[in-house]
This record gives C-alpha cells, structure tokens and sequence, in this order.
C-alpha cells in the first residue's frame, strides 16, 4: 500500500488536528514539512494553505474535508456522533475553532511581546540556507493577516481577558462530559486540542498559563491527547 503523507508542520493547527485524526483512524503517516512558502501553493494550488494530505493515490486539502473524507472511508472509529442534533454540535465547534477561536492564537502569537519568538519558532522549522529569504517574507505575511482580522490589534491585557473567557465557555460547554457533547472523541475536540496545542508550544506563554490556571481545562487537553495518541487500543483511547 502506498505510504500516506501528511504535508505541514505540525506546529499549525490544522496540520495537528489531522495527525490526530490518522491516529485515532491507526493510519501510519510520514509528515512531509514546507521547505519554504512556495511550498504550499505547489501541494495545494486551491488555497495554498496546509494542511494537505496524500492518501490512497489522492490529495486532500483543508482540515475539515480531511477529517470528513477519513470518516469516510474509515468508518470506525468515527469522529462525530451518530446522532445527528450532537454531529451538528461538533461540526459548528470545529466551523468556530477553525474560523474564529484561531484567531485568537493568531494575535497572541503575532502580539509585539511574543513575535520575535513567534518568528524564530517558524524560521527553526525552515533549511539554514532558506532562513535570510523566509525571515523577509514569512512573518510579515503571517503577520499582515492576523492584523487584517483585527484580534491582534488588541493590548495583550484585553487579548488574555478575552481568551480566558473563550475557554471558560469551552468548559461550559464540556459540562460533566468527557469529549464535547459526547463520551468520544469528535472533530470538536480534535480542532480545539490542535489550537490549544500551538498555543502550548512555547511562543505564547499568556496563551499556555491561561490553559495551566483552568485544571478542568488542562485534564480535557490531557484527555484529548491520551485518547489521540499514536498506536492506542480502543480501550486505552476511552476517557
Ligand atoms: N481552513 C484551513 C486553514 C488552514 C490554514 O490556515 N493553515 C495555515 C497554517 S496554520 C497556512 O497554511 N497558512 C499559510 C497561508 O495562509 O499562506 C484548514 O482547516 O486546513
């Protein structure tokens, strides 16, 4: 069979929320990382976005029809409910971490005090040669949307007030439940714990405290990530 292939960086995202996907569905996959910006319009001429993903002699693109052609085509274990009132509940989370909860991560990260990490954080994952010519091209780009969407304008004060109240309506919205809306882990979960994730990944410590002073926050991350992890059992992926 021919080996699948993952094309991003697994600091975005949406290049996690897949991976996590693949392992859930027990794919084996080689992360294929962007050598350069160029890179992504060359694996996915529609959008120019990554995540793209090459499977079964075919390419697929953009998170969300990622995870819904491998629910296709794997049926078990599915990652959104059967009952059709809670997939719309996950379906409309995944449409809200995707669309709007990102850009919350966007602004912390592109804030003045954490850019320059932020910048570095990129530039490690990209060839030395390659550094000089992405360090002109790839933070100014990046940063230019995240200012364009209007979040990142905001002090870094507002920015942590408005994101502690985000996750405290994630956390309503959890309630008693171990997963969103269900006892499984669904595309709700998977798109938050990869937004989450890059919020841990050392640029943004506001972002990662915010996550540490919530404990009923940081033991569904935990969850998410024992329930996802590589090669578990069916019974080891239960809450
Ligand atoms: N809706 C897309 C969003 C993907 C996305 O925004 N990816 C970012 C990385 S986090 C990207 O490739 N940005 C490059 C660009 O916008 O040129 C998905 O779910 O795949």
């Amino acid at each position: 069979m021919e080996s699948t292939k993952l094309f991003g960086s697994r600091l975005s995202p949406f290049v996690e929320k897949v991976a996590r996907a693949l392992q859930v569905k027990g794919i084996e996959f080689e992360v294929v990382a962007p050598k350069s910006p160029a890179d992504f319009k060359k694996w996915n001429p529609q959008t120019g976005k990554m995540p793209v993903l090459e499977i079964s002699g075919t390419r697929q693109y953009d998170s969300s029809f990622i995870v819904e052609y491998l629910d296709e085509v794997i049926a078990d274990p599915a990652l959104t409910a059967s009952d059709p009132s809670i997939r719309s509940k996950q379906r409309f989370i995944e449409d809200w971490s995707d669309e709007s909860f990102y850009w919350y991560l966007m602004a912390m990260r592109w804030a003045p005090e954490n850019e320059r990490a932020t910048a570095m954080q990129i530039l490690s994952t990209v060839p030395p040669l390659l550094r000089p010519i992405a360090n002109l091209i790839i933070p100014r780009q990046i940063k230019s949307a995240a200012l364009a969407q209007g979040l990142a304008r905001l002090p870094m004060a507002e920015l942590e007030r408005e994101l502690g109240r985000r996750f405290d309506e994630v956390l309503g919205w959890l309630a008693d439940r171990p997963f969103l809306f269900s006892e499984t882990v669904s595309i709700a979960d998977l798109a938050l714990f990869g937004q989450m994730s890059t919020l841990c990944s050392g640029p943004t410590p506001q972002g990662a405290r915010l996550i540490d002073e919530r404990a009923g926050l940081r033991d569904y991350y935990d969850r998410i990530d024992r329930a996802t992890a590589r090669g578990r059992s069916r019974a080891q992926r239960a809450a």
